[in-house]
């Protein structure tokens, strides 16, 4: 009797589940949208042990492309669209931006720091925080920090001095993190960072946990981009609880040391400031705004601004040891910007505008987008064009990892060219097929402030060492990247720093 019970809820559950799946299974090819099979787990995941998510982003593109400007996938069962086409992602993140306001990631509920910062949060608390954050994230309210990165810049030309001294190998990657963590941990927490000169520091303890992929945090990572609801259920978190248990520590006593949450802002010296003053503008309005909310944004900060700052550099530096004519021009322009200065630091003003300089990190961010695809999800029914329709909640991934390497728009993709971006030739390029800080209203809020990290760093390392490759290393396209991170992150590597004087 129970035997046949259990038979028959059996049964019905699995025909409900093949029927679902059936439904499931013919989303895409019901629309008419080009797909690939998808697996009756993964959907079209199966890669995600595999390789690199960049690189199947890679690979979809190149398979489809010229044949059609979307491609049709299933985040497990759920149907995503990959656009790979300049001009529909133009009106998915910019002219039709209110309906893909928000990113389909999304970490646990239980998880507050992850989910209320600026990067994962959804309306109305994002539109809340960045509305008060945009400004100060201005070229001109950034300037104050132009200091600190100066030093750092400094201290990273010792560091390679000491390491050489020692006959060491330096590791470009865990150095650029090094000094990126000084700079935003120093800014976005308002406490001093040594890690440039020795490697160490109690911040960096926290970006280097952030930096181990294991396979458990990955797959944190593709709960969070691909399958939130699960996220939820197994309360995976986006960052370490180590982690935000420091900086939660930390903020409160800077705080304090500041004169506490009430006392007023008068002059915005870090991004700290700026955090205590969004909470003071928002009670203005009668808005409460929560501690959590707060060091949310702060965290966010460190980890949206160190390993995309120091990836680009590591990278940069790399192509330059492999590329001796760009290295060459870069130097002689670098060198020019530093007799106008009379031989003092270099400004922010004159970094901006070393025309040759600019070129080099836009073609390294090229090649290398440490966010090569960009996430939203549609809030209500969209149409994408004349052929396809998708219903709210569908995400949509804007494939510029794909068009960035291109050839059609992009000649001989695989060589660093900086030229390419140079203001002449700059009219030659296809407008929306390049987007390493993503588009539109939702682009990232650090730009102008990695911006001036890169080249702050490049700038003070080209003008002391010339770069040399080192034997036994792969060609800059051979590059192995980590593959359980959820964006590209090199591995290990090693240039020769040679002295210029
Ligand atoms: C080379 C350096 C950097 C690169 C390549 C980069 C790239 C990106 C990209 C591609 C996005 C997604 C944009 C979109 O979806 O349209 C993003 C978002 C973001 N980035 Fe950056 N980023 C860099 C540096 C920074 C820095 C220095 C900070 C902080 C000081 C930062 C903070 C953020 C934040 C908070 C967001 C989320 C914005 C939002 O959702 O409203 N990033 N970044
Ligand atoms: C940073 O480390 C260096 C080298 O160990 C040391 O000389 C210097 O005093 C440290 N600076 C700070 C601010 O702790
Ligand atoms: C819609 O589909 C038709 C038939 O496949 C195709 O010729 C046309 O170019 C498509 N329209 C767009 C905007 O892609
Ligand atoms: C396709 C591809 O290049 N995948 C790389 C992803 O990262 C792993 C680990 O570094 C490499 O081994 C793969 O070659």
């Amino acid at each position: 009797m129970l035997f046949t019970l259990l038979g028959v809820i059996l049964t019905c559950t699995v025909t409900w589940l093949y029927l679902r799946w059936l439904k499931v299974r013919s989303f895409w090819g019901k629309r008419g949208v080009p797909h690939e099979p998808p697996h009756p787990i993964f959907g079209s995941l199966t890669h995600l042990t595999k390789i690199n998510t960049s690189k199947w982003m890679i690979a979809v593109y190149n398979k489809y492309k010229h044949k059609t400007p979307y491609v049709g996938i299933w985040l497990f069962w759920r149907p995503a669209l990959i656009v790979n086409d300049p001009e529909i992602g133009r009106r998915v993140l910019v002219k039709d931006a209110d309906v893909f306001r928000d990113r389909f990631l999304n970490s646990g509920k239980s998880d507050p720091i992850g989910c209320l910062n600026i990067f994962s949060v959804n309306d109305p608390t994002w539109s809340r925080v960045r509305r008060h954050l945009t400004p100060v994230f201005t070229t001109a309210k950034i300037k104050h920090i132009q200091n600190l990165i100066a030093q750092k810049s400094k201290e990273l030309v010792q560091r390679i001095q000491i390491e050489s001294s020692k006959n060491k190998l330096i590791d470009i990657r865990t150095m650029f993190a090094d000094f990126s963590t000084d700079i935003i941990g120093t800014a976005a927490f308002g406490v001093k960072c040594n890690a440039t000169l020795t490697g160490k520091d109690p911040m960096r303890s926290v970006t280097k946990s952030f930096q181990t992929y294991s396979f458990i945090r990955g797959l944190n990572f593709v709960s969070i981009m691909f399958f939130p609801e699960l996220a939820d259920i197994f309360r995976f978190s986006f960052f370490p609880k180590s982690a935000t248990d420091y900086f939660t520590k930390i903020f409160r006593a800077v705080v304090k040391e500041r004169g506490g949450y009430d006392k007023p802002v008068e002059e915005i010296k870090d991004l700290l400031d700026t955090l205590l003053k969004m909470k003071q503008n928002a009670a203005k309005e009668s808005d409460f705004m929560s501690e959590e909310l707060l060091i949310a944004q702060a965290t966010i900060f460190v980890q949206g601004a160190f390993e995309t700052s120091s990836n680009t550099l590591a990278v940069a530096i790399y192509e330059l040891a492999y590329n001796t004519e760009v290295q060459e021009k870069l130097y002689r322009e670098i060198v020019d910007i530093k007799e106008r200065l009379g031989g003092e630091d270099f400004t922010v003003d004159a970094l901006a505008d070393a025309t040759y300089l600019n070129c080099v990190i836009d073609e390294t961010l090229r090649k290398y987008p440490p966010m090569g695809w960009l996430d939203r999800v549609a809030r209500k029914e969209y149409q994408i064009d004349e052929n396809l329709t998708i219903p709210a909640g569908t995400p949509v991934y804007v494939n510029f990892v794909g068009m960035q390497v291109d050839p059609d728009y992009y000649p001989e993709p695989q060589l660093f060219k900086p030229e390419r971006f140079l203001p002449e030739a700059k009219g030659d390029l296809t407008p929306f097929t390049y987007a390493p800080f993503g588009e539109g209203p939702r682009n990232c809020i650090g730009r102008r402030f990695g911006q001036q990290t890169v080249r702050f760093g490049l700038a003070s390392v080209i003008l002391n060492y010339e770069l040399k490759p080192l034997p036994n290393m792969p060609l800059p396209n051979d590059i192995e990247f980590n593959k359980n991170a959820p964006f590209l992150l090199v591995e290990l590597l090693h240039v020769n720093f040679v002295p210029r004087h």
